[in-house]
């Protein structure tokens, strides 16, 4: 599929989650390097360049797909032949695409350590990472519920509900405004991420900082799920994360309020470091404090630059 097809379908949310959304944008520039049959470097160097543009612009809010696509051209810098180039763009792509998959395999081992028998689990969205934390405890035999909510205006909650039959955990779903409603009852919040700031703020799917204040409120720990990839090096440069804000037709169809009511639809907000337990990553599980960190040694100056 193509950069611009892929691009498409990321900002109609075919294609759509944090770590999908860059493991597909690598495989795009990838398939374009490979696809590319001249030998003027400077030729595929501006046709992946555009693509990696176009990728970057399609969702503005997940660093998770700046950090892959800066993971594809990482040491291109002084490559002077077109092979050599294509070769390691390719060779990037793969080792991206790998290492998220494997991430996500050890998250779901950690992450399945926070689940006891017997426990009420609450999710919003739909995370691949919080949804493989479920999958991994279940696998192991341990016995407990999920609740998942709506996530308006898009109802991710429905996908993670057939997710969750799928694996046969036993699954409730609720309205969003419900969840203070049955906090009290949970045992552990699971939640994913599409960026986490060097202050260890996570900014998910919105209405998860809602969560997160009724889980503090119930002492319910909040919990996320997040590869190492989600974190955001541009954060430590003062960079704040783009809320995106999408369009008023996902809230209210034509006619329905007069046009003078302004309809305000963002799609993502951040929950602060106070609210959060930990956060399971394929490194560990780390408190949000440890953002910076891990941002430093495992991200830094080479996600950053992209020098050799
Ligand atoms: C999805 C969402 C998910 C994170 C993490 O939003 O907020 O919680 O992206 O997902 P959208 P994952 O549906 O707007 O993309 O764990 O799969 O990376």
């Amino acid at each position: 599929m193509s950069a611009e097809d892929v691009a498409g379908r990321i900002r109609s949310m075919e294609i759509r989650g944090a770590a999908e959304i860059a493991r597909r944008a690598a495989i795009a520039i990838r398939e374009e390097a490979e696809a590319y049959q001249g030998k003027d470097i400077k030729e595929l160097r501006s046709l992946v360049e555009r693509s990696r543009d176009l990728l970057i612009a399609s969702r503005p809010t997940a660093i998770s797909l700046w950090n892959g696509v800066q993971y594809v051209f990482k040491d291109t810098s002084r490559i002077t032949s077109a092979e050599d180039y294509r070769a390691k763009v390719m060779d990037n792509a793969d080792r991206f695409v790998k290492r998220s998959n494997n991430a996500l395999k050890t998250i779901g081992k950690h992450g399945a350590n926070r689940i006891r028998d017997g426990d009420k689990v609450l999710t919003h969205c739909n995370s691949k990472a919080a949804i493989t934390v479920m999958a991994e405890a279940w696998a192991q035999g341990k016995r407990f519920e999920a609740f998942c909510t709506e996530s308006r205006p898009w109802r991710q909650g429905v996908l993670t509900a057939n997710d969750l039959a799928k694996i046969g955990i036993p699954a409730t779903m609720i309205i969003d405004s419900a969840v203070r409603y049955v906090m009290k009852d949970l045992d552990l919040v699971l939640v994913g991420a599409d960026t986490i700031a060097s202050n260890g703020a996570v900014i998910n799917k919105i209405g998860t900082s809602q969560v997160a204040l009724a889980a503090d409120e119930a002492r319910v720990p909040f919990t996320v799920c997040a590869e190492t990839f989600k974190f955001s090096p541009r954060t430590i440069y003062g960079e704040m994360v783009k809320i995106e804000e999408r369009d008023a037709t996902e809230i209210v169809g034509p006619g329905e309020v007069p046009p003078e009511v302004r309809i305000f639809n963002p799609v993502f907000d951040a929950t602060p470091p106070e609210y959060i337990d930990s956060i399971v990553t394929e490194i560990g599980v780390i408190p949000p404090y440890a953002a910076y960190q891990v941002i430093v040694k495992e991200l830094g100056y080479e996600f950053m630059f992209n020098e050799d």
